[in-house]
């Protein structure tokens, strides 16, 4: 279990505020109600809130360790490895509402795998906003890692079915997709992303291996119901929660995770390449209530 939480993580210090209400007497409904407001401040949202404060009534003591292991519970299993195909290349697809941190985090993953030893392509499947193939091949020249791209306004499937044709004729290990956010209420986007995880798949079985939804940890219930859109539209295989640092709530991790049964992957946490870790439900949620 970390001991002191990580340098970029903004922490809720959430025991901090709770502790003092349970250091005499009974578990009462007053102390619970306060605990209540406390996680909805936190951005835990109304039903993780609830089954939380639900627990803690019918735990035996309530302390800081009990909270931590409720919490622990909540936010599922330990993140697995990213997915490997038993024939090259592994086809990973980033998705997300515009702005949530989707390019970053695709590079950030890149230079992950780089640093696991695997070569990796990057594919700019977001043709549609502006400037934004152009943010991508600068991360890939940073990562020194190839690329394939298309003009504005060019099809998204094809840029992928492209790097997956390229990855493979080149040996890549992986290819890393970046796609276009718009908002997650939009029709013809949720047709795009469709389509780009079906072309995949034909060019590659078993493609797209991981499909990451990347989630900004900074808007709260919004978040949410991003999440549940996404996951409606493509099967997704794991969460990206980014900017983390960015926030003193950090409860809706919990939410979000609860929203979608996905299990949350890795954690952003900052705006360089290094940026990037692992989710540990453990390590998450002793900095959730004792930082
Ligand atoms: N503080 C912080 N900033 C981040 C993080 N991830 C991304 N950002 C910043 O958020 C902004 C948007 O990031 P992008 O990666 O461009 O987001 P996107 O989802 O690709 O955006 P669109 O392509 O416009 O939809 C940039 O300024 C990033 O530097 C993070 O974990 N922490
Ligand atoms: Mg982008």
């Amino acid at each position: 279990m970390g001991a002191a939480p990580a340098p970029g993580i903004a922490v809720t210090g959430l025991w901090k505020k709770v502790g003092r209400l349970f250091t005499g007497g009974a578990v009462d409904t007053v102390k619970l109600e306060a605990v209540q407001r406390m996680l909805v401040e936190a951005d835990f949202g109304v039903a993780a809130t609830n089954e939380t404060v639900e627990k803690l009534s019918r735990a035996d003591t309530v302390d800081q360790a009990s909270l931590e292991r409720i919490i622990v519970e909540e936010l599922g299993p330990a993140a697995t490895p990213l997915a490997r195909a038993a024939e090259p290349p592994t086809v990973i697809v980033i998705f997300g509402v515009n702005g949530t941190g989707k390019t970053t985090s695709v590079a950030k993953l890149a230079k992950l795998l780089q640093r696991e030893g695997r070569s990796v392509l990057l594919a700019a499947a977001d043709t549609f906003r502006a400037g934004a193939t152009e943010q991508l091949k600068v991360w890939a020249d940073r990562l020194n890692a190839p690329f394939v791209g298309a003009s504005h306004r060019g099809d998204p499937a094809a840029v992928a079915f492209d790097a997956v044709e390229a990855a493979t004729t080149r040996g890549v290990d992986t290819v890393l997709v970046d796609t276009a956010g718009r908002l997650h209420t939009d029709e013809r986007l949720r047709e795009e992303l469709k389509k780009v995880v079906r072309v995949v798949g034909k060019r590659q079985a078993g493609a797209p291996h991981e499909s990451l939804l990347v989630l900004d940890a900074t808007v709260g219930q919004n978040a949410v119901r991003q999440a549940e859109a996404f996951a409606a539209a493509v099967p997704l295989t794991g969460l990206v929660i980014a900017k983390l640092d960015g926030t003193a709530k950090g409860g809706s991790v919990v939410a979000l995770r609860r929203a979608v049964q996905v299990p949350i992957r890795f954690l952003g946490t900052g705006e360089t390449l290094d940026d990037l870790e692992l989710f540990d439900p453990v390590v998450f949620a002793h900095r959730l209530v004792s930082g």
